[in-house]
């Protein structure tokens, strides 16, 4: 296949940002005008036509020099906290309308569709609150860590940060994400198919390091129990081998204090494993002998399984990718190269190869694997892809170190019926229509 740029691929950028339903009607509206005005004036013109859409959003005459050119620009930190420019204003966590009755328990979605690389920004970062958010005065705050522990001990967040501290890049997935996707397809766009999803580097001090310094009995306390201080009291249990491992009692993300959103001052980090496990507004560990059984992990976060069972104390997010662009809601300009850009991660460790369709899973190529390649991270891919304008179906699958691929929907079916809610890990198809729109779509 020539995959050479020719013709420069172009995807309507704002529009699609927003996802707002009387944005993607204008974003319709603008290709079918963009369509029409190419027919009429025949094959030559498209690009003059493709140009009068771009034309349309600002003078863009390069012989006229603009005011900023010709004038003096703002003074320093006339903004002491940096914000995105004002042209990027549309790219926002959403919620999903009608999804939840209350917002204070409800999520906001990180708009993958218009996010680079492997790290989330932090304002951008999904939201999962079961009581709503806090900002909690860190002066006040304070970890109990007790149970079957010698000294147990309550710590001020300065006694945790002047501890020995670690910083680690993870992903954190909620594990509904996908979730209202096992019937049929339900939303129409990357951000509410997998927007329950970020990656950032997180600094704290290991969970190992506490239960150390207060004894902790880590032969016969064989789990652990995280609890927030928010009035959802969120509790769940993890086992005694992933506390000694990689968690983290954090208080940065991505070289800050949390955000209030995300926990402040301080929440638990457990790589790998479903977002509710990552305890915010983290007030009290204990160590215990047996799972704490909590309302969190035996009435919430269980799947209803086809024989009529519940599936409880499901933690790891195992294998999968998503192509973030082109995605549900965009829409393609004109024929011709695009970057196919998408984003791999598993909880079992680091991605090893992502396969990508351009025609619906017949055949698969290998896409680049771009940045680092890190444990329990987002893994960034691209993949060169000439459109020849006609209708066909982008997918990518990814296969991580341990060798689990990542399955088709059906697949997945076939074992887990479609009455779960939690770790849906499908391969995600979206259709190119021949107008260049970009449709959720399930292929079996
Ligand atoms: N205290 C507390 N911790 C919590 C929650 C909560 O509601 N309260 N929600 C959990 C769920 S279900 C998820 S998916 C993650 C979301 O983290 P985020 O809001 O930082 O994205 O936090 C988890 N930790
Ligand atoms: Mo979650």
């Amino acid at each position: 296949m020539d995959t050479k740029p020719k013709v420069p691929g172009r995807i309507q950028l704002a529009p699609e940002n927003n996802l707002q339903p009387e944005l993607m009607a204008q974003a319709r509206k603008a290709r079918r005008t963009f369509m029409g005005k190419a027919l009429a004036m025949g094959a030559g013109a498209t690009a003059a036509a493709a140009g009068s859409v771009r034309a349309a959003q600002g003078d863009s005459n390069i012989l006229t020099l603009p005011a900023h050119t010709t004038s003096l620009g703002q003074p320093v930190a006339a903004r002491g906290y940096g914000m995105p420019s004002v042209w990027e204003k549309n790219l926002q966590r959403r919620e999903s309308p009608g999804l939840t009755r209350v917002a204070a328990a409800s999520v906001s979605f990180t708009p993958l569709q218009g996010l680079f690389g492997m790290i989330t920004p932090n304002g951008l970062h999904f939201e999962r609150h079961h009581q709503g958010w806090f900002d909690i005065d860190p002066s006040k705050h304070r970890l109990m860590v007790m149970g079957m522990v010698k000294d147990p001990r309550v710590f001020t967040m300065d006694d945790l940060m002047r501890l020995p501290s670690v910083s680690r890049i993870h992903f954190i997935e909620c594990g509904a994400n996908t979730g209202m996707e096992w019937g049929n397809v339900a939303v129409p766009t990357v951000q509410y198919t997998h927007g329950m999803l970020s990656c950032c580097e997180y600094t704290g001090v290991r969970l190992s390091t506490l239960l150390d310094m207060v004894g902790a009995d880590t032969k016969k306390g064989r789990y652990v129990l995280a609890e927030g201080a928010d009035g959802s009291s969120m509790t769940r249990t993890i086992s005694m081998e992933a506390a000694l491992d990689d968690v983290m009692v954090a208080w940065a993300m991505n070289g800050e204090m949390l955000r209030p959103e995300n926990g402040y001052p301080l929440r638990l980090v457990v790589p790998g494993v479903q977002g509710v496990s990552w305890v915010k507004y983290l007030r009290r560990i204990e160590v215990g002998d047996q799972p704490f059984y909590t309302k969190d992990e035996v009435i919430h976060y269980v799947d209803l399984m086809p024989d009529g069972t519940h599936r409880q104390f499901t933690s790891v997010q195992e294998v999968k990718s998503v192509i973030t662009t082109p995605s549900g809601g965009q829409v393609l300009l004109d024929k011709g190269f695009y970057n196919i850009s998408g984003l791999a991660w598993s909880g079992r460790g680091k991605i090893k190869r992502v396969d990508v369709s351009v025609d619906g899973g017949r055949n698969w190529r290998t896409a680049r694997i771009d940045g680092p390649v890190l444990s329990k991270a987002l893994t960034r891919f691209n993949i060169d892809w000439v459109w020849d304008g006609s209708p066909t179906v982008l997918q990518s699958r990814a296969i991580d170190e341990t060798g689990h691929v990542q399955p088709k929907i059906n697949q997945l079916r076939a074992v887990r019926g479609t009455r779960s809610i939690y770790h849906n890990n499908a391969i995600q198809s979206w259709k190119v229509s021949e107008t260049g729109e970009v449709f959720n779509v399930q292929v079996f």
